[in-house]
């Protein structure tokens, strides 16, 4: 009979990191290949996908999960329909709770996720390579400036007024918080905000996430997760 063991395509010092860590607290077995980022003096993709990566599938990123034969071996190239299908499919406790949870407030952070706070952390990431200059960016400067990461407070508010228990879905991690740990680590690692001075309940979410023995087992089996190994351009102008 056909198994439904899923394989992912995981790469260093990326998003996939919180695939992982999904991973590990569904507790399922899975196959995990991973690659490593081209090296910064490549000459044509510095820091891009390997060629590893790039012939895995049509969109070459990381993550790629690619489902169990019983489920057709049918790849996934999105970090949030990875989440849903995998929690979808072997969540059978519901302990993410997107059977009979809140799942409206998960959608919800799913999307200043994927919206709102993927669009600042973009513009974030384009100062810190010299593509965007502080003339630039208007009224909102500096990066680091409260107001142009008022996705930040938005966050510390659900945080503070959502369910108990320390997680943004309550007393068990869900599809949201697992989606928010790669973003929250960015603007941790890249310095774009104080959060222990400025978003403490942010703070103290993203340390009980690393507490996790899935996510230490997910960091065990990775190849490293330095997000600030892009390197910062200076301000020439
Ligand atoms: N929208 C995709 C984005 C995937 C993505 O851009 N992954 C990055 C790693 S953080 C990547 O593989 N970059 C390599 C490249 O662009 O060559 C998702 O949410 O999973």
């Amino acid at each position: 009979m056909a198994d439904n063991k899923p394989t992912l395509h995981h790469m260093n010092c990326s998003q996939s990191q919180r695939i992982l860590w999904l991973l590990e607290e569904l507790n399922i077995e899975y196959n995990l290949i991973s690659h490593e980022r081209n090296p910064p003096d490549h000459p044509t993709r510095p820091y891009h996908s390997p060629p590893s990566l790039v012939a895995a599938g049509h969109y070459g990123k990381a993550p790629l999960l690619i489902t169990g034969a019983k489920d057709g071996s049918r790849p996934i190239p999105e970090s949030s329909a990875i989440a849903t299908y995998l929690i979808r499919t072997f969540d059978t406790e519901d302990k993410f709770g997107l059977k009979n949870g809140d799942w409206i407030r998960d959608e919800t952070l799913v999307s200043i996720n994927s919206t709102t706070f993927n669009h600042v952390s973009i513009q974030a990431l384009m100062f810190d390579w010299g593509v965007l200059k502080a003339n630039d960016a208007g009224p909102n400067f500096p990066s680091s400036g409260k107001g142009y990461w008022s996705v930040l407070g938005d966050l510390e508010y659900e945080l503070k007024n959502g369910p108990k228990g320390g997680y943004f879905m309550g007393e068990h991690p869900g599809r949201a918080d697992i989606m928010l740990e790669f973003q929250i680590a960015m603007v941790k690692q890249r310095n774009w905000a104080d959060l222990k001075t400025d978003y403490p309940l942010l703070d103290a979410w993203l340390e009980r996430v690393y507490a996790r023995d899935a996510w230490k087992r997910g960091m065990a089996k990775g190849n490293g997760y330095d997000l600030s190994m892009f390197p910062k351009i200076p301000e020439r102008r």
